[in-house]
Formats: C-alpha cells, sequence, structure tokens
C-alpha cells in the first residue's frame, strides 16, 4: 500500500511549502523508502507551456516532453526522480478528463458534479499515477508527496481539498498523513500564532486534520517554545506535531532542520512505515544519502573563494523564469567549493543605443560582464536584447573567458561566429528576419508553419558526439567520454544545414549532433578555455549532487584552469546520468529518428 503525504498551505501562498514537501520526500528517501509526488495546481490551464514567464517562473520541461510549474523540477532535484507530465494535476486537466467522459456517455446521462464526479477523479489520478516508477529500481514507490497549490480557503481548491478529505478514508489513515504549512509572523520579535490558529480551523472545517504543523517564520530566527505551546494547546495537537521552519543559510538545510525535530520518526510512528519492507541495499542507499547531504550543506558553510557568473537574459528582472539555469550553476558551484556571485545583465543595456538613452545602466551592464569570472547566456525567445547578447559573446570568446549559451544562447553565439569569423556580415537568426540573406538559424523544416504558430522539440533526447572530439572535447569528457549522452530540448529553430560546412571550415565545432548527423546540439571551441554551447536544456537534469555537466564544466573554468581539470577528471570516474535506464532508449526515435511532435502541440504567445 502506497503512504500519502499531503502537504497544504495556509495564511499566504509563496512561503515555501514546495521546500518542506520536497524535503519531507528526501528525509523518506534516506530512510530507504521509494518516493514520488505529485503537485496540484488549482488552475484552468491544461500545461505550463503557454503561460507567460513573467507570470509564472520559469516552464518546466520533462523528459515525456510535459511542460510543467517549476516546481516539479524541485522535486525531481531533491528526490533524483523523473516525474512525468501526469505528476502535474491542473483544474483543467482534470475537468476536461471529466467532461471527456461525459462526451462519451460515461456516466450514462446521469447529473455530473463537483462532488462526487470532479473529486472522484481527483483521487483516481493521484492513486494511478503515485504508482508509477520514478527511479532507476524501477519499482512503484513507497510513499507519495501531494502538494497541493493555493491556500485552504481560495475557491480554485476546494474541489481538491474536499477530494483530499475523502481520500483519507479511501486509503485508510495508516496511509495518509496530512502536513499543513503555516506562517508565522514575527512583530517586532514576537512570534504570533493568531493566522495559524485561524487556518488550521479552517483546515478542519473542511474535514481535514493536520498531523504536523509547519511553521514558516520569514527571520533567521528558530521557532520559540512558548510559540509551539501555544500553537499546539490552540490548533489541538501534541507539541511534538508543530515543527518550525525559519529562515536558513540555503534551502539545502531545510531537511536537516526538519530531521532535528523529529518528523522522520513522527511520520514512521504515525503512517507505520516500518512495516513497508525496506531491503538492505535500499537502506544502505539512504544512508549514503543522508551522508553525502550533510556533506555538502557543511561544504557550504565554509565556502571562501568566489566565482562571478555574469546571466545575460531577457526576463532579468523576474529571476524565477530562470530557476533552474540558476540552480545548476548553484550544484556546481557546490561542487567546486566555490561561492556563486551570479550577477544579473540585462541584454539590451549593453547595447550601444543604452549608451546614449541611459549612459550609466550601459556602463553598470558592461562591468558586470568584464568583471564575471564567466558568462552565461540562458534560452529565450525574440529579437529583444539579441544584439546585447551577441556582444557579451562575443567578448567572451576574444577574451577567453568561459562561455556557455544554452538553447537560444547557443544559436546566437553560431550567428556571432557566422558574423565576426565567418565573414557573413548580414549574418541573423531566421526568427528575427525570416528574408535575412544569411539565416544562420531556422526553423526546423518538420515543424509546420501555419498551424497555429508551430509546435516544438519537446522532451529528452539523444546527443551523438563525433567521434573525433574523443581526443579533445571538454564537453564530452563531462559526461564521462560517453559517445551518446541525453538532455531535455525546448525548441522550434534550429543552425540552418546549408552553413554547417562553412562554419566549420571557419573553426567551429559542432561536436555534439542528434542521432542521424543532421541537427546541431553541441557546440565548442577549441583553444578556448571553455566555450560550450547546447541546442538542449541540461539545466532542467540538474541534482545538487550530481551538476548538470556542461554547467559544471563551465562554473569550473569560471574557477580556474586546475578546477576545471580537477572535475573532468573526477566526471571521468564518477559521473552517471541522472535518468533511470527505461528513459534513454525510445522506440519511437529508434525507428523514425525524430518524431515531431512528441508533447503536446503548443500555442505561442504573442510575446515569445
Ligand atoms: C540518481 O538516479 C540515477 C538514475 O535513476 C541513478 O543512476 C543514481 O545513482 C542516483 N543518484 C543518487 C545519488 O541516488
Ligand atoms: C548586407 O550588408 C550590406 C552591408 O554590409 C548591405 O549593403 C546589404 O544591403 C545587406 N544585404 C541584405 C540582404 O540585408
Ligand atoms: C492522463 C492525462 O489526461 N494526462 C494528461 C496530463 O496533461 C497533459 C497536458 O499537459 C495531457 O496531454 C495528458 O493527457
Amino acid at each position: 500500500m502506497t503512504k500519502y503525504i499531503v502537504v497544504s498551505g495556509g495564511v499566504v501562498s509563496g512561503i515555501g511549502k514546495g521546500v518542506i514537501a520536497s524535503s519531507t520526500g528526501l528525509l523518506l528517501k534516506t530512510t530507504g523508502l521509494k518516493v514520488t509526488a505529485i503537485k496540484i495546481d488549482p488552475y484552468m490551464n491544461i500545461d505550463a507551456g503557454t503561460m507567460r514567464p513573467q507570470e509564472h517562473g520559469e516552464v518546466y520541461v520533462l523528459n515525456d516532453g510535459g511542460e510543467v510549474d517549476l516546481d516539479l523540477g524541485n522535486y525531481e532535484r531533491y528526490l533524483n526522480v523523473t516525474l512525468s507530465r501526469d505528476n502535474n494535476i491542473t483544474t483543467g486537466k482534470i475537468y476536461r478528463e471529466v467532461i471527456e467522459k461525459e462526451r462519451r456517455g460515461d456516466y450514462l446521462g446521469k447529473t455530473v458534479q463537483i462532488v462526487p464526479h470532479i473529486t472522484n477523479a481527483i483521487q483516481d489520478w493521484i492513486e494511478r499515477v503515485s504508482k508509477i516508477p520514478v527511479d532507476e529500481t524501477g519499482e512503484e514507490p513507497d510513499v507519495c508527496i501531494v502538494e497541493l497549490g493555493g491556500t485552504v480557503g481560495d475557491i480554485e481548491s476546494a474541489p481538491f481539498v474536499e477530494a483530499m478529505r475523502q481520500f483519507q478514508f479511501r486509503v485508510g489513515h495508516e496511509n495518509f498523513a496530512l502536513i499543513h504549512v503555516s506562517l508565522v509572523p514575527d512583530m517586532h520579535g514576537e512570534q504570533k500564532t493568531k493566522p495559524t490558529q485561524t487556518t488550521v480551523h479552517a483546515l478542519r472545517g473542511l474535514g481535514l486534520l493536520p498531523d504536523l504543523i509547519a511553521c514558516r517564520l520569514i527571520v533567521q530566527k528558530p521557532l520559540e517554545d512558548t510559540t509551539k505551546a501555544k500553537i499546539s494547546m490552540f490548533c489541538h495537537v501534541t507539541p511534538e506535531q508543530v515543527v518550525g521552519v525559519h529562515d536558513v543559510s540555503s534551502v539545502y538545510h531545510v531537511p536537516l532542520l526538519l530531521q532535528s525535530q523529529g518528523i522522520v520518526k513522527f511520520l514512521q510512528k504515525r503512517l507505520n512505515l516500518p512495516s513497508l519492507k525496506i531491503t538492505k541495499e535500499m537502506t544502505e542507499r539512504g544512508l549514503n544519502l543522508e551522508k553525502r547531504w550533510r556533506e555538502l550543506t557543511r561544504r557550504q558553510e565554509r565556502l571562501l573563494d568566489e566565482v562571478s557568473i555574469a546571466l545575460v537574459g531577457k526576463y532579468t528582472d523576474m529571476q524565477d523564469s530562470y530557476m533552474s539555469v540558476v540552480k545548476s550553476l548553484e550544484h556546481s558551484a557546490f561542487r567546486c567549493s566555490r561561492k556563486l556571485n551570479l550577477k544579473w545583465v540585462d541584454a539590451s543595456n549593453l547595447e550601444p543605443e543604452t549608451q546614449t538613452t541611459n549612459p550609466a545602466k550601459y556602463h553598470d551592464a558592461w562591468r558586470d560582464v568584464v568583471s564575471a569570472n564567466g558568462i552565461l547566456v540562458p534560452g529565450g525567445f525574440g529579437v529583444r536584447g539579441s544584439e546585447g547578447m551577441m556582444l557579451a559573446i562575443k567578448w567572451a570568446r576574444e577574451q577567453k573567458i568561459p562561455f556557455l549559451g544554452i538553447c537560444y544562447g547557443f544559436q546566437l553565439a553560431v550567428v556571432e561566429w557566422a558574423r565576426n569569423v565567418c565573414g557573413l556580415s548580414n549574418a541573423t537568426s531566421g526568427e528575427f528576419n525570416p528574408d535575412a540573406e544569411h539565416p544562420i538559424i531556422i526553423f526546423m523544416p518538420e515543424i509546420s508553419k501555419t498551424h497555429m504558430g508551430g509546435t516544438m522539440r519537446l522532451g529528452l533526447r539523444p546527443t551523438v558526439f563525433q567521434p573525433e572530439s574523443e581526443t579533445w572535447s571538454k564537453a564530452r569528457r563531462l559526461y564521462a567520454g560517453a559517445g551518446k549522452i541525453w538532455e531535455r530540448h525546448r525548441h522550434r529553430y534550429e543552425v540552418n544545414p546549408a552553413y554547417i560546412a562553412r562554419l566549420e571550415q571557419s573553426g567551429i565545432d559542432f561536436v555534439g549532433r542528434d542521432e542521424k548527423g543532421e541537427r546541431m546540439q553541441v557546440l565548442e571551441l577549441r583553444g578556448h578555455p571553455y566555450f560550450v554551447g547546447f541546442q538542449a536544456h541540461p539545466e532542467f537534469c540538474t541534482r545538487p549532487l550530481n551538476p548538470s555537466p556542461p554547467f559544471l564544466g563551465f562554473v569550473a573554468a569560471a574557477s580556474g584552469e586546475t578546477v576545471l581539470e580537477e572535475q573532468l577528471e573526477l566526471q571521468e570516474k564518477t559521473f552517471k546520468p541522472p535518468h533511470p535506464e527505461g528513459a534513454m532508449v525510445s522506440e519511437d526515435i529508434l525507428r523514425h529518428g525524430d518524431p515531431l511532435p512528441r508533447g503536446e502541440e503548443v500555442l505561442l504567445t504573442a510575446d515569445q
């Protein structure tokens, strides 16, 4: 029987419910259990692909091409699992399923209602998805963490709260626990419990009893014993059921903070976890995970040397849209024992026009770029800022500053090369000007231009390293010298095949390509400390204890030549892909080359 831990929130959203939920999952994993996660988003969108990054943060891409909320990224990273698009439930998906069933006549003409039809559909979905294997064992998970988005009491989340109320009886008391995350405001040094009392009363009114109340304090001061006693008394729980989560130096400390308050022991007893048979091998794996996690957090506190990275992008004032990129840099910096100093540079401030319209911004932006140890151009869309990004790329290339280009950043690096090295001064991307004289980047031919803005190439795809790259490519060494690697893609444009010979003659190397060798996926320059571009989005597969290889190489190179050499050697010995074996063989890719579309067709927003 699967054990379910539902994590709900009260008072306000955005207080780190996801981190508490994934930390709980991680702690259970250290006891040798197999853990999966489901995120419920009470909004009507069917998927996240069409949502604007300014409003929702990053669109996170899964192996199966599912475009989801960035919280699923949290779970994949903490739990080292591979989730599917069904691990994200939105109101839109549930309603669509119920409406489709109604249209098919599955309800035999009965009145279809929120209770029981929508609430049943939610419960069925959770039960089904919680049983899907997500890790290298290929076995059913023991525990499923269900994070309920929004706050209890919202109109939006009401059907989900009711579904959870019913669900506790469906699966039984011993298999269902609820963690309610609440806010404890600190007012002039006094910790206030009233909001928590109110939200717990609301929860009880809806038929759900909290097994644990996680009190978030948005200050660096732990929950006081008197506050704990008060919450325990007014919310009708024992003091051991109240845990405090104050601000700590980094989110990686949260699991240890929870553990120190006995939540593992509590959940073991509450859910009768010892009744699950845990093999010796899994117990050891769990212990090893705990040891490595502790080491990571301990090492983090002692970091002295800094590495500064300029992130030259477009949505720099909406930093959540680069969540996975930032995580990849963080994980890589830990590994290199460096403190990450991230400088956000708005690319359009680097353009010559800004020098006249806003000289201060122009100079600040360039100061950040030229003082950085490494320059990163992440994914993006559209022409705005692209000239500024290419100026930053040119600087990195000529001054031999470590550079990493992701997706759009990779494409711009190719255009910059075509213009300034290959002598095609009119080179540009077909994305900006479809009638350009030298469209170095073009719309992928398989993708329909006419169909509602087109589709995307989405999900986990292989990249094959060119045979001769074995002798020199740093990118390849970072993947332990593998001939074939797997990363997630999300793009619509590619390097124009008509220019590849010319580009390569002038000295750029496309060391990684698709299986047919037609699509350019990894570029690298020889004779440069680190100049690498990826058409894929490797940032979606980074792990705290297993940083994304191209990011690791980039941060290591930015930390110095010896650090890079150390990390290359370590990667050659220890790197393992974060995907379970099964994820890396896809029949239809083998049979048909590169089929499109694998995911749902994606409509573009105007901004893209
Ligand atoms: C993470 O998962 C991958 C693939 O499922 C596995 O090979 C690797 O050993 C796991 N890493 C850890 C630290 O558990
Ligand atoms: C290409 O650039 C030259 C100047 O370098 C310009 O005269 C010419 O019009 C450009 N061609 C196109 C098609 O834009
Ligand atoms: C079972 C099911 O309906 N899954 C859906 C999950 O969401 C995606 C859209 O993002 C749908 O395509 C799936 O059908």
